[in-house]
């Protein structure tokens, strides 16, 4: 069984497997530990991963990167409006608001989802581990950020099932980047606590999370994060920076060609990385526009200047993840940065500055989001045995509830927060209400501050029943809600109880299912009853950290399940998901073909030339002047035809042709081998 771990970029990716005891980063078709996160559309087959970024600028219209970027978002929002403005392919709004990409595959127009195209990143992953690992990978563990909504993990999922991939957890990036660094580190054992914080500033966006240590445990206190700022956004500095610059030296508008704006943004990106380690550095790109070569220059000073208003914007989050932890720096036992993104200089110093102490680099910046999905995968693998290491983390955004009438609020839960961000999870929370007839429960976001801009605050709906009690008075509904291990919340199960209570905290709490729940879940914590909900709503909870308090026995009651369905806002319904998948098996099928045509084609390319040389060589004195003018000239034929009408032909064409050629030259083949024959007997012979 598999135990690998995908670090999913909008940039890279990383795939790691559990192997010999330790954590292995897989490399992939073109031996390098990171994989471009793209997946290109060209005439016949799809590119992804490397070979993808090898076709972008050959197909810049049909070839997606960043796909991370538009997963479970909203067409209309403002920032995705922005991201699609760069990006080079077109784009529509779906039927429910959602994202389609347009471009040509296979001759015809063709509309995508952001999922559909992340199921194709993820298989291609998949591809790579597979062919590493000589196993099926299917078990698998993801980091995502932390700021993702419940619909965004859900897409995930989707995108992974698509692919065929079974994820245990989605994990927070930061949390995986933790467990990598905690479980190695044994000096925090005899110190008591130590808070950590974790900076990952990737290519799009920078997530900070405040960890403390203490032996064999981790406890992630708060995430906080800044969706829109990312080594891509210092790229973006310097683009702007340049195209103003040519547009007056060399009288080009870079905006107008799609060409040019791709190649000028590369050479930003790469003038960046330069700068990283260099005081000043030069960018030439030829022929970037009306055939006009650009050259030109830039300090790290000017460029630090150039993105002075991007590093302030690193203390939001920072500042944000320590009031969310309840920390005052100065209880910072050190600050761990990761990500490419923070490998300008400028960065550490302006953290330095922030942490008022200098930020360590104890881990791999590219791998150790992965690193840490592998650990978590062999941890919650039944085939691995891991050192006892317990993870916790924590909810970024408070989830609220309400019935039909309105948010399900008490004195000490305003809003209707039933899981306050920064709560542990996986939680699970058992409400019980009075109700005579079908409801509705929704779930949502119950602070919409928390959230990234632009983002719905609205999560599910479900509908609980119908159901009929055998009294005339209002039934007691029990509803179990659970953020499980990915970070998705749902109702798991609702139950009509009938028959006498006197207490209905301690009755509830009977629930025969407690036992069974308590192993689910690593942090089961509160039981919550609410009471005559259509008068006076009321909340109570009991802390339960046995099953022992919580399982009392229950006379004379009895429970019956309630239908559930749910309708997830923005989510693709299962026969949606059954349509992409095949799909998707569809579109692996062409690519295969496609490579399978190309295989038969240079099959009979190279026999083309290999005969063509053993004909006048190994076979010289096996075959008549005759034969070998026949053959000579079926040869030349072949390659004529190859290079002509044969460029583009059916995988059996190609056989067929390799089966003709082979007819004519086997019967020489034969009496070549014939002969080797003897004389190898002959040899034999004489050498007894
Ligand atoms: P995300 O976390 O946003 O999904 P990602 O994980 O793919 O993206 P990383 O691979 O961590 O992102 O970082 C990619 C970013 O790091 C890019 O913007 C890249 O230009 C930048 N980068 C890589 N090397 C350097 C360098 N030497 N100096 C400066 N920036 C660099
Ligand atoms: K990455
Ligand atoms: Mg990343």
């Amino acid at each position: 069984m598999s135990v690998v771990g995908f670090d999913i970029g909008n940039e890279n990716c990383v795939i790691t497997a559990v192997k010999h005891r330790g954590v292995d980063v897989l490399l992939n078709d073109e031996s390098n530990r990171e994989t471009p996160a793209i997946v290109c559309f060209g005439e016949k087959q799809r590119f992804m991963g490397a070979a993808g970024a090898a076709s972008a600028m050959m197909h810049p219209k049909s070839t997606i990167s960043q796909v991370k970027r538009l997963i479970g978002r909203k067409f209309k929002d403002p920032d995705v409006q922005k991201d699609l403005k760069m990006f080079p392919f077109e784009s529509c709004e779906s039927p429910e608001g959602g994202i389609g990409i347009n471009l040509k595959y296979l001759g015809e127009m063709q509309t995508f989802t952001p999922v559909q195209i992340m199921g194709m990143l993820f298989a291609h992953l998949k591809d790579v581990a597979e062919k590493n690992l000589e196993i099926p990978v299917s078990d698998c563990v993801i980091g995502i950020p932390s700021y993702f909504t419940d619909l965004q993990r859900r897409e995930y999922l989707n995108a992974a099932a698509i692919a065929g991939l079974k994820p245990l957890r989605l994990i927070h990036d930061c949390t995986a980047t933790a467990l990598s660094y905690g479980i190695y580190k044994t000096d925090f054992a005899e110190g008591g606590t130590s808070y950590v914080a974790f900076v990952d500033i990737g290519h799009c966006d920078t997530q900070v999370s405040i960890v403390s240590f203490e032996a064999g445990h981790m406890r992630v206190l708060s995430h906080a994060f800044d969706s829109n700022l990312g080594g891509r956004d210092f790229d973006d500095v310097l683009f702007g920076y340049f195209a103003e610059q040519f547009k007056e030296q060399y009288n080009i508008d870079v905006y107008s060609n799609l060409k040019s704006r791709i190649r000028l943004r590369a050479a930003c990106e790469k003038l960046k990385k330069v700068l990283s380690a260099n005081a000043d550095a030069p960018l030439n790109i030829e022929c970037l526009m009306d055939e006009k070569d650009v050259r030109s220059f830039l300090k790290r000073e000017e460029f630090e200047n150039l993105a002075s208003g991007l590093l302030e914007r690193f203390t939001i989050p920072c500042r944000k993840a320590l009031a969310d932890a309840g920390l005052h720096v100065d209880k910072i036992h050190s600050v761990e940065i990761v990500g490419s993104g923070s490998r300008i200089p400028a960065i550490s110093r302006f953290l330095a500055s922030l942490f008022s102490k200098e930020p360590r680099r104890t881990l791999n910046a590219s791998e150790c989001v992965a690193r840490g999905c592998a650990l978590q995968c062999a941890m919650l693998s039944p085939v691995f045995r891991v050192r006892e290491y317990e993870v916790q983390d924590c909810i970024p955004f408070s989830i609220g509830i309400s019935l039909d009438e309105g948010p399900i609020c008490t004195a000490s839960n305003a809003n209707g927060v039933l899981f306050p961000k920064g709560h542990p999870f996986p939680s699970v929370k058992v409400l019980t209400v009075q109700r005579s007839s079908l409801f509705h429960l929704e779930l949502f976001y119950a602070n919409p501050n928390e959230l990234p801009p632009g983002v719905s605050s609205k999560i599910s709906c479900f509908t609980i029943g119908p159901f009929q009690g055998s009294h005339s008075e209002k039934a007691r509904v029990k509803v179990t809600v659970k953020v499980n291990l990915h970070g998705v919340v749902t109702v798991e199960s609702a139950l009509l109880i009938e028959g006498d209570v006197d207490d209905p905290v301690m009755k509830h709490n009977a629930h025969s299912n407690v036992d069974n729940m308590e192993s689910e879940c690593n942090s089961i914590d509160s039981y919550t009853t609410v009471e005559n909900v259509q008068d006076s709503t009321s909340m109570q909870s009991k802390s339960c950290h046995s099953s022992d308090d919580c399982v009392m026995r229950d006379k004379g009651s009895q429970r019956f399940e309630i239908s559930i369905s749910e309708n997830i806002y923005g989510g693709m319904t299962k026969s949606e998901l059954a349509q992409a998948q095949e799909k998707e098996n569809h579109l692996a099928q062409q690519d295969r073909y496609v490579e399978k045509t190309k295989d038969k084609k240079n099959a009979l390319e190279s026999y083309v030339y290999e005969m063509r040389d053993k004909l006048f060589n190994t076979y010289r004195s096996f075959a008549s002047d005759l034969e070998r003018e026949g053959i000579s000239r079926s040869l030349q034929e072949t390659e004529e035809w190859l290079y002509d009408e044969g460029d583009d032909e059916t995988e059996n064409t190609y056989i067929s042709k390799l089966e003709d050629l082979k007819k004519l030259v086997d019967p020489i083949v034969n009496r070549y081998k014939d002969g080797e024959a003897r004389a190898q007997a002959i040899r034999d012979l004489l050498q007894c």
